[in-house]
């Protein structure tokens, strides 16, 4: 039996991009308490850092007092935060993470 009326149009018109979405940089700030080893499983768990990526930006983080994970859209960017806001407070760890328009 014919299955046509399974099939999409052949040809798939791009959806116009009128603007590029707003990106939003994702921030954690240092603290006193939060172990340095938690910041580098934050940064690879949520933000697929690798260790040594991880283990820099924590560094930077803890001697600047702040610094970015990662740019997202702003959907993206919200899941990150409470994501990683989440995973310190059930750790009781007073890790503090943010976000601002790029
Ligand atoms: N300053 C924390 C410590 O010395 C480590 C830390 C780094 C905390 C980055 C928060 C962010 N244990």
């Amino acid at each position: 039996p014919q299955q046509h009326y399974l099939d999409g149009p052949i040809v798939q018109e791009a959806k116009p991009r009128l603007q590029k979405p707003q990106l939003y940089k994702v921030i954690l700030l240092n603290d006193d308490y939060t172990p340095m080893e938690f910041v580098v499983i934050i940064l690879e768990r949520f933000f697929a850092k690798n260790r040594e990526d991880a283990t820099r930006i924590m560094l930077h983080v803890h001697q600047k007092g702040i610094g970015v994970c990662g740019i997202y859209i702003r959907e993206i960017a919200e899941t990150k935060v409470r994501q990683v806001l989440a995973f310190a407070q059930e750790h009781q760890h007073p890790l503090q993470c943010t976000m601002e328009p790029e």
